[in-house]
Formats: C-alpha cells, structure tokens, sequence
C-alpha cells in the first residue's frame, strides 16, 4: 500500500469486539492473567499498552520499517537510542540539532563516558573526516534544526555500512512523506512525534523505527527497562493526527514554498533558508532526497535582535512559541528560546544569530500568514 493509505490504516482494524473504527484508548495500567505468566500478550502498560501497538505498528510501515517504539518524548527516544552504546564509543554528530539534543549528548551522555565530535555533516568528506576507530555511531537531522542544511542520507549511509556503524536519523522535519531515511539505508529512524506527526500541537511524543531486528530486540528491552514511554491517550492523538499528514504535508509546503519567495524578495530580510529556493546552496540535493522542501523557513532580518525582536512581538496568526509541525503557524528566535542551550561561539560559527527567526509555517491561508509578517516587519522598522 501506498504511503498515503498507510498513514489511514496500518496498525488498525476495526476493533473486534464492538466494530469501532478508532483504535480505542486503553487506559488500563495492568492485564488480568489466568494464571501466573497465561496473559494474552498483555502484562502491564509500561511494557506494552493495545494502543501504543497500534500507533507503533503505523509509525513503522510509514517510515518502511519492520519496527516501531513510542515514546514519552522526541529527548526520551534520543535517551533510549543512546543506551545502545557504552562509555568510550564515539558518536559523530552533525553539528546543527535541535538545542535540547545538543544539551542531551553534550551535558548527559558525554559526562557519562560517551565521546561526541560535533561536524558539519552537510560538507562532503566532513563524515569520513570524523570518524575514529571507536566510532558506533553517526546522528543527523536533515534539514537540520534551525539552519536547514541538508546531509545526503545514501552517502552517510554508504559509509557507515562499510564499516559497521550505525546511521540515525532524526526525520522530524521531513516526516516520512517527504523522506524515508530507511530506503536510503539508515539504521534507524527517531521523531519528536510532538511535530507534524501528531500535527496538532497537543501531544509531546517520540518514536524510533528500524528494519533491523537485532536493533529492535534491544531498544524494545530498553524501552521498558528505562520506561519513558507514553500514555495510552497521547498515543491515541498521534495515531490521529497521522491519518491526516500527507494533507498536512501538502499544504505546510505549498504555504511555505509561496513565503519562502515572498521573504526571499523583501528589503528587510537579509538572507531565507528554505531547501525549496534555487538559492539553497543544496537545493539539489532537496530535490532528489525529499519529495518536497517541507514547511520550516529560517531567514535573517536586517538589524539584528532589537528588530527581531520587534517582529516577533507584533504578529498576531504567527504565534511566538517553541516547537513546529502543529496546523498553526509559529514563529521564533532561536538564539533566544530552542537553541539557547548552544553555547554562543557553537551558535555564531552556525550562523545562528541574534536576527535569525525560524518559522513553522501552518495550513492557514497564505494571504493572512504574509499579511501578518508584514505587520511584523513593519513594527521592526
Ligand atoms: O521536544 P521533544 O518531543 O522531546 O523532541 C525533541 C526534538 C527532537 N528532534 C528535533 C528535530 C526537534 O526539533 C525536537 C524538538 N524541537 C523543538 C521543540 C523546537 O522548537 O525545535
């Protein structure tokens, strides 16, 4: 089946014992058995829950994997990822992730015995140039979060095959209706759920896909041994939210395509980062890689953080919050809020400045969205 369908229906059938359509919510924390270990697949919630399976199993077909693990948050399924290693093994990271994933190698697991080499993963050469004996593992995101360089998954993957290293790749911003990292030969794929997965800014989830059932039978003990999983209800609302993505897709990058070349044309703004624009220095590499160049926008405005600032404070349908991927449209800074863990020479040699502003742009309508940065950009003057 095509992904589109698979985004409907895999991991459910109607239920069995009413015919209901939705895969109901579990809530119960524990299983009756009919006697000590006779349960029914069951035993109790933090191991598995019926609708975790069920959004499990549809994370794993959407992303052509075998299988699928949720958890409490996109960071819990980082943390879980990161217990498949041992202290003295080297991680290569690519060295423009989200803030809290910085701060979670950086500050957690390198104090823990871990060995990270932060690298511009987007440079050709930069991988092989970072690798060690000791290295188990390499870590990207692409488009990356918040400067949208794009990382060829085919290549990493080549290299790391050679040599027996695992390839993760965080797909959140892409989401697999744009790209399926596992086709191009990662080892696993990681989400924050919490984005355009669930899609409506309710849920804070994470996930982890693989076609390699070694890889599974470890983070499936890991997922319970460390137990940051999530709750029945919020595994509900990300099934839900999954049956509606290819249309929340389709029109988060029809919106930003459309504002990515209005901002590119605007006096006030010095420099958009869009994989979508020719001027993308991969636009390239976004055309074969990605079905389309997603709905995250980053762009310099003149003036720095005074008119930044400004801006920010003066939209009104672009709220000025943390995260992306919900059906409304958000605006923020990330030197100030989701990249504030980055320390200040990391963030400048980034180019994450004091006028960078990152959009996650909504379904709502195109004109409303650019009228509404207009008003931004005339109070910053
Ligand atoms: O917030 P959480 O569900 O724990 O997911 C962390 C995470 C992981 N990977 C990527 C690419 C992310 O963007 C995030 C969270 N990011 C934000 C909150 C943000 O505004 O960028």
């Amino acid at each position: 089946m095509r992904i589109e369908t698979l985004a409907v229906h895999a991991g459910q059938e109607p239920d069995p014992s009413t015919g209901a359509i939705m895969t109901p919510v579990y809530l119960s924390s524990t299983y009756a058995q009919q006697g000590p270990g006779g349960h029914k697949g069951y035993e109790y919630s933090r191991t598995d829950n019926p609708t975790r399976t069920a959004l499990q199993k549809n994370l794993a077909a959407l992303e052509g994997g075998t299988h699928g693990l949720a958890f409490a948050s996109g960071c819990a399924a980082a943390t879980t990822v990161m217990h498949l290693f041992r202290p003295a093994d080297h991680i290569v990271v690519a060295d423009d992730v989200y803030g809290g994933t910085f701060r979670l190698f950086d500050a957690v697991f390198r104090p823990m015995g871990l060995e990270f080499t932060f690298a511009d993963l987007s440079a050709p050469d930069a991988l092989e140039r970072s690798l060690r004996p000791a290295t188990r593992g390499v870590w990207l995101e692409t488009p990356t979060n918040p400067m949208l360089k794009l990382i060829d998954i085919e290549a990493a993957a080549k290299v790391c095959r050679a040599r027996s290293i695992a390839l993760m790749v965080d797909n959140t911003f892409a989401t697999p209706i744009l790209q399926r990292p596992l086709d191009l030969g990662a080892s696993l794929v990681v989400h924050s759920t919490t984005k355009y997965l669930n899609g409506h800014s309710d849920v804070v989830g994470g996930a982890v896909v693989t076609g390699d059932d070694e890889t599974w039978t470890r983070l499936k003990y890991l997922q319970n041994a460390i137990g940051a999983t999530p709750g029945p209800m919020d595994c509900f609302l990300v099934l839900r939210g999954i049956k509606t993505l290819h249309l929340r897709m389709a029109r988060h990058c029809e919106n930003a395509i459309a504002i990515a070349r209005r901002l590119e044309g605007h006096r006030q703004v010095e420099r958009v980062i869009f994989p979508g624009l020719e001027s993308h220095p991969q636009h390239a590499l976004a055309r074969r890689q990605m079905r389309a160049p997603g709905g995250m926008i980053s762009f310099v405005l003149r003036g720095g953080l005074a008119r930044a600032r400004a801006c920010l404070e003066t939209v009104r349908v672009f709220a000025c919050a943390e995260s992306l991927g919900g059906v409304e449209s958000l605006i923020e800074h990330p030197a100030i809020m989701t990249h504030a863990s980055v320390p200040p020479e990391t963030r400048a040699r980034l180019g994450i400045s004091d006028g960078l502003i990152r959009l996650s742009v909504g379904v709502e309508d195109i004109e409303d969205l650019w009228e509404d940065l207009e008003r931004g950009f005339a109070a910053a003057g």
